[in-house]
């Protein structure tokens, strides 16, 4: 698994500071605007501060998801979330960290690179690996995104098999391939059926459990019901999957909760709201490498210099948008979520590249983080 190039700097010390002296748990991040009036005294905001798409917007802090493990001994190991596109591997890495670190949109094949996080429960440590979803590769960048994949599961303790809670109770086709990829690799498995808020049918999950037990086999160590966005049944999984680790040492700094340097994780909050705001205009080959990132933390404001590659001149055209509307609130958007990440205000400039076919030539995607030792913010 890809180590870390950069020193991390992502602590969880900010987000615990933030909270403590809180008895709800967590506090929302401070309004970092100056002269910005306290969300309390604010009861309507002008029509222009308002968040145009606030269900994924929602910038909570939350406290990470750390149940105390009860199970003897110290329990340590590495964890693949896999499953297929689209199921929200990535979403349930944020519920679980409390934080935001991984890109998750609407689309199929967000994530493309393996990105860890870290809980610390009392009595363990658990290493997850969020992975890009489970798919027929074709070559290019989708090899890569497989290849992450498969090699996350090859370096884990146990798997997270991540599957959408259906109405039918069925497997879609595509969960044939991933189930054959985890029944080879011979790790124990924790089932995670996600998104139950969306199921009206309660016997479906009957027949969800029936499934997945006997296609999997005696393998599975659990089946657990869990709603990533409402963080239902979150707890109870963190339970299963640390009790089904081994008894080892910490391997991490319990501090941290990512190895990704800052760096990789803007690039891909930008590129999230590249998807986010062009919703389906856009094929999804955008990349976003980081220029320059000047850090005058504590005093002064991060100044971060960034660029969206895209394939073709009328791609550029639609990211920049109207007047340079869009672009605009491509970058208003990922600047929010920024700061809350590294805790500091931030100026950011976007800039838009056409690098003709990126996604399907060697050196591209080497340069641009996706490729065996390439860089993993592009820079
Ligand atoms: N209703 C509902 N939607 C969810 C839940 N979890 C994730 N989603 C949505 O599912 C979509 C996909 O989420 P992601 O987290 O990006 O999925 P992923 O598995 O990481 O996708 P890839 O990176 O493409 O493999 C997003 O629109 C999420 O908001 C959930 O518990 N309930
Ligand atoms: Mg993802």
């Amino acid at each position: 698994m890809k180590k870390a190039k950069t020193k991390p700097k992502l602590g969880r010390r900010a987000a615990k500071n933030r909270r403590k002296n809180d008895p709800r748990g967590y506090v929302p991040p401070p309004d970092k605007k100056p002269g910005a009036a306290p969300k309390a005294e604010s009861p309507a905001p002008a029509p222009s501060e308002r968040p145009t798409r606030v269900e994924r917007e929602t910038h909570e802090v939350h406290p990470p998801v750390e149940p105390a493990l009860e199970v003897e001994g110290f329990r340590a190991g590495q964890v693949a979330i896999v499953g297929r596109p689209n199921v929200g591997k990535s979403t349930l890495l944020n519920a679980l960290l409390g934080r935001k670190i991984a890109a998750a949109t609407h689309k199929p094949q967000t994530t493309r690179r393996n990105l860890l996080g870290v809980l610390h429960p009392a009595g363990g440590e658990i290493a997850l690996y969020d992975t890009p979803g489970y798919h027929r590769a074709k070559g290019g960048l989708n090899r890569f995104m497989v290849s992450e994949s498969r090699s996350a599961m090859a370096e884990s303790d146990l798997i997270a098999y991540v599957v959408e809670a259906r109405e039918d109770g069925r497997m879609t086709p595509g969960n044939t391939e991933v189930v054959n990829a985890i029944r080879r690799s011979e790790k124990p498995i924790v089932v995670l059926v996600n998104k139950i808020d969306r199921l009206t049918n309660k016997n479906a999950m009957l027949t969800l459990f029936q499934t997945y037990s006997a296609s999997l086999g005696e393998k599975v160590v659990a089946i657990v019901p869990i709603s990533a966005t409402r963080r239902d049944g979150l707890e109870e999984a963190v339970k299963v999957i640390g009790a089904a680790l081994p008894v080892g040492e910490p391997r991490f700094d319990p501090e941290l909760f990512t190895d990704a340097s800052e760096r990789s994780i803007v690039s891909e909050l930008i590129r999230e709201k590249v998807v986010l705001e062009t919703k389906d205009e856009l094929p999804y080959a955008t990349a976003v490498s980081i220029e320059a990132f000047e850090d005058g933390r504590p005093d002064a404001i991060v100044r971060i210099h960034a660029t969206i590659h895209v394939e073709r001149t009328s791609q550029k055209g639609i990211i920049i948008g109207r007047g340079g509307q869009r672009l605009k609130e491509i970058g208003r958007r990922a600047r929010h979520e920024i700061e809350d990440l590294l805790d500091a205000r931030v100026y950011l400039e976007l800039f838009v590249r056409v690098d003709e076919g990126w996604s399907t030539r060697q050196e591209d995607l080497h340069r641009l983080g996706y490729g065996e030792g390439g860089s993993e913010d592009g820079s």
